[in-house]
């Protein structure tokens, strides 16, 4: 839809180390446009947009702008549950929970060139977003995280380890990823790190990006 032409092929997704979460309500009163504008001057180059308590008109105002940075930075910019949102801003893709649309109906919606990433909490969840067509999927909580009432215990760097031995696709872990612990996430076996809180509380967000990602270029 955004960065993917047609001539892009999901098959070759090459996921950035980084994969940024943008929530409004995390942004500690700095305009979510500023900080999208952080992020990529900081060398992010996978920005996810979660927009959980607003209204459909807030997650689209938002969504455009931030697919609009995403697209001149060339940075891949995904939807967080909302197909009709992805659609209507050109995202590059959608990120989905156990919960929300079905992986083949939302293939349906949005189309080949697009990705489809799920979020998984178990190795059954894995296989299973794997089998039914996901591009990427999302594991976690690894760690503990007061970002969000996940309602599942850490998973750990073993759980992490199997299901990126396990699955083929690429495997995007989450919760409580920090630039302590993130050199593990990866050498577990996932292709990028997922992080909000951490990206967050930083005063410079530009400059945390950096060092996270100058981390994943030193690994
Ligand atoms: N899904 C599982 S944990 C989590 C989400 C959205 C929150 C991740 O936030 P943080 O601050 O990086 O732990
Ligand atoms: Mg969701």
């Amino acid at each position: 839809m955004n960065n993917l032409s047609a001539t892009t092929k999901r098959r070759d997704l090459s996921l950035p180390r980084l994969y940024a979460i943008l929530d409004p309500e995390r942004c500690k009163g700095r305009p979510p446009p500023a900080v999208i504008d952080d992020l990529l001057r900081g060398g992010c180059r996978a920005v996810q947009l979660r927009v959980k308590n607003g209204g459909g008109r807030e997650f689209y105002d938002v969504g455009l702008g931030a697919a609009e940075s995403c697209r001149a930075a060339g940075a891949l910019f995904i939807v967080n549950d909302r197909v009709d949102v992805a659609l209507a801003v050109k995202a590059d893709g959608v990120h989905l929970g156990q919960d929300d649309l079905p992986i083949a109906c939302a293939r349906k919606l949005v189309g080949e060139n697009a990705l489809i990433g799920i979020s998984t909490h178990t190795l059954e969840q894995a296989r299973e977003a794997e089998e039914n067509g996901a591009d990427y999927i999302g594991f976690g909580p690894v760690f503990g995280t007061a970002t969000k009432e996940t309602g599942y215990e850490p998973r750990g760097l073993d759980l992490l380890s199997r299901v990126c031995a396990t699955v083929r696709l690429p495997v995007v872990a989450i919760g409580g990823i920090t630039e302590q612990n993130v050199a593990a996430v990866w050498g577990a076996g996932a292709r990028s790190a997922a992080m909000i809180g951490e990206l967050m509380a930083a005063g410079d967000i530009a400059a945390k990006t950096r060092t996270i990602v100058a981390l994943a270029e030193a690994g």
